[in-house]
């Protein structure tokens, strides 16, 4: 297989794009295509202060790589969240995104939940749910809580996260699986700003997670390869399966089938929905919209 650019060895084979490229010309690729989607969807300009939520994982750290060799003004934010025990997950997960922040002469933000908020997740989770739930769904609310607040008072313009085409596929198959209406309504490569609460982008939402790994690993960034403990058979990993089977038989049917609902809607499938969408009001005590009446979702958990 050759370079469909240069002629050289290609080392990745796109067969959903008909694309083979050599290392060099990968590693601007990537960059090109994000640069594309972020013009597409009107995602920031160079004149904006973007947040980019980074994790520690493959995804989040190569999006903070390629924004500021494309030039945008990125800082980091890093949240602890905690999970230390067996694999130290958050302890590494740390360690490597300072490490990268360090290397390139980025500025990095750290939130630590437990100083924040006065224990770690997997103790809140148990808590306010008294261990019945996983703490990811304390997780999602806590992270994007503490996304926000930083956003606001630290006055950036958006905040952007490594969400790939496999992670929103996957979101979206559940969604569809329920027809959640409100959740398909909001799911997008961005979600527009409100008081209080960030303008949200996914620059990396129609981009594979093999293609995330194959920059990753071609342009040398060292991430945690061990998923968070708690990710363990969740549902998104066996949505994950089920449209990974879908894609080795049918190559391009996940990029299709996320981009077609993102057609759809566009072209007014959830247009009712739209006009009977609940109204938010700032919640009473941390200031974030919100459409649960009284407290958000976040204020209402740790007041447990
Ligand atoms: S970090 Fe948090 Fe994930 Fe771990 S506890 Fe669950 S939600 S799996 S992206
Ligand atoms: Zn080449
Ligand atoms: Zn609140």
């Amino acid at each position: 297989m050759k370079c469909r650019t240069c002629g050289q060895k290609a080392v990745v084979n796109m067969r959903q794009h008909k694309l083979a490229l050599c290392k060099d010309h990968y590693l601007e690729w990537i960059p090109e295509q994000t640069e594309r989607f972020i013009e597409k969807y009107n995602m920031f300009t160079r004149e904006e202060q973007i947040l980019v939520a980074v994790s520690g994982g493959k995804d989040s750290l190569s999006l903070w790589d390629i924004l500021q060799r494309l030039g945008y003004q990125a800082d980091g934010l890093y949240i602890c969240l905690g999970i230390d025990e067996g694999l130290k997950y958050s302890s590494e997960s740390q360690r490597l995104v300072w490490k990268f922040a360090a290397e390139h002469g980025l500025k990095l933000h750290i939130v630590d939940i437990q100083k924040e908020y006065g224990a770690t997740i997997p103790q809140i989770a148990l808590k306010s749910h008294r261990g019945r739930v996983k703490p990811c769904s304390v997780c999602g609310l806590v992270k994007r809580h503490a996304m926000n607040r930083i956003a606001r008072d630290l006055g950036y313009d958006v905040l952007a996260t490594g969400h790939n085409l496999d992670d929103e596929a996957a979101v979206l198959f559940g969604n569809t699986l329920t027809w959640s209406g409100e959740y398909l309504l909001r799911q997008g490569p961005l979600l527009s700003g409100a008081p209080g609460l960030a303008r949200k982008v996914k620059p990396l939402c129609r981009i594979y997670e093999r293609e995330m790994l194959a920059y990753a690993l071609l342009r040398g960034i060292e991430y945690i390869y061990d998923e968070c403990p708690f990710s363990i058979g969740s549902t998104s990993i066996y949505y994950k399966q089920i449209l990974n089977k879908l894609e080795s038989d049918r190559p391009g049917a996940k990029q299709s089938f996320y981009l077609s609902f993102l057609d759809a809607r566009k072209s007014g499938l959830f247009a009712e929905r739209e006009e009977i969408q609940a109204e938010l009001h700032p919640c009473p005590n941390c200031g974030q919209s919100t459409s649960a009446p009284g407290l958000c979702s976040f204020c209402r958990m740790m007041s447990r």
